[in-house]
């Protein structure tokens, strides 16, 4: 490859930054159960070692999302430990994450449920989780908004509308200068006849009416199968109404699979379009992963995406868009085609490893993983506490 390659890649990579998320370490499963492993991380303090492991092998992850009720359960009093956590393990609180979904109070809904009791209940946690990331110096608050009903004519759909507003717009109201406010939208699941925030469109125009700080937040995996998700990107990006992403991939709904496993082309298509005007727009755009692992191994898991993302990053950057942008002009339909997959099909990874060589860190991340015999001695040490649980190398 050319100097001028290892350029673009170098330069892409070294700015190039994605969040884990706390709960991609911890045990979770399906509807219809949970495979136990013996590595996983059971306390916080696990979660950031994971994280800060993580990002020592790759250097590309240095904030761990926290989940509310999952990782500060005690609200405001659990923010020194997070501190102390942070300097412990090198690696920074990133997005807080609000729960709208756990709370038995929820049944029929949080911001948008028809007693007036239980939207305040929802909008101070939402209040809450905004001075926890004030404290934790956090800038994105993101929320996802699980409400919704399940038989036709059983909810108000346009009531709905406006008390989701009103909560949106009384938590806007709370944000420190430069925090922001990213409303994520999902179709479907856990309701399945209508959810108040069900798509982009629907998330933008309540973030418009929030207030400036307010934007979108992208989850790969809450589209219909066929959705064009990079257009609504390109929109958001014209918009400068996009706030961040939630990476995985997926065959059928929200299937939360390695981000690239499924359909690299579509991340490879979506890093395009943040590139598109030069990558000044990546600088804001949050990249964090929302991913959970049931069968893999949630270390590999981790490492396998964040490798993933960088690749693909670095092969978006080698499109040439000045060329691009003239063959499209000339509508030389099969020229631009080419340089555009041509990009796709390059193998960047001899390049990432030198790039790795030269940042001083792993060459091969995964391989450096399975060499420092972190996952046996985290089984060794959680296994007790993971009852039940199958060991990674059983
Ligand atoms: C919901 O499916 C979601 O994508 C939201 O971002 C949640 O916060 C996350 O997954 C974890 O449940
Ligand atoms: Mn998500």
């Amino acid at each position: 490859m050319t100097s001028a390659v290892q350029d673009l890649i170098f330069s892409a990579l070294d700015t190039f930054r994605i969040e884990l998320p706390s709960w991609g370490f911890a045990n979770t499963g399906t509807r219809f159960g949970k495979f136990v492993q013996a590595g996983a991380a059971t306390s916080i303090e696990e979660k950031f070692a994971d994280a800060g492991e993580v990002n020592r092998l790759t250097g590309a992850a240095p904030t761990v999302a926290l989940h509310v009720l999952w990782d500060l359960p005690n609200g405001v009093a659990d923010v020194s430990a997070i501190k102390a956590l942070e300097a412990k393990y090198g690696i920074k609180a990133g997005s807080i994450n609000p729960n709208l979904f756990q709370d038995q109070a929820y049944k029929f809904g949080s911001i948008a449920n028809p007693s007036a009791e239980v939207r305040e209940i929802a909008v101070s946690h939402l209040l809450e989780s905004v001075e926890l990331a004030r404290r934790l110096g956090s800038r994105d608050i993101s929320i996802w908004d699980s409400d919704g009903s399940n038989y036709p004519g059983t909810q108000s759909i346009r009531r709905r509308i406006e008390w989701t507003q009103d909560a949106l717009s009384r938590t806007h109201a709370a944000l420190a200068p430069g925090q922001r406010l990213l409303v994520e939208y999902k179709p479907f699941e856990p309701a399945f006849y209508h959810t108040d925030i069900a798509d982009w469109g629907m998330a933008l125009m309540l973030a418009y009416k929030a207030g400036p700080q307010a934007k979108v937040l992208v989850d790969t995996g809450h589209h219909y199968v066929g959705q064009n998700i990079e257009q609504i990107v390109a929109w958001l990006l014209h918009l400068n109404m996009l706030g961040g992403f939630h990476f995985n991939d997926r065959k059928y709904a929200d299937d939360d699979l390695t981000l690239g496993s499924i359909d690299p082309y579509q991340v490879f298509r979506i890093f395009h379009e943040l590139l598109s005007d030069g990558g000044s727009a990546t600088q804001e755009v949050a990249f964090m992963i929302d991913q959970s692992h049931n069968l893999k191994g949630k270390m590999e898991a981790a490492v396998q995406t964040v490798v993933t993302a960088q690749e693909l990053y670095a092969r978006a950057a080698l499109v040439d868009r000045t060329q691009l942008a003239e063959l499209q002009d000339s509508v030389n339909l099969v020229a631009a085609e080419e340089l555009f997959r041509g990009a796709f099909w390059t193998d960047v990874r001899p390049v990432v490893r030198e790039w790795r060589r030269a940042r001083n860190l792993p060459v091969d991340p995964l391989a450096e993983l399975y060499a420092s015999g972190y996952v046996e001695a985290t089984e060794a040490e959680r296994g007790k506490s993971n009852a039940g649980s199958v060991s990674r190398y059983a």
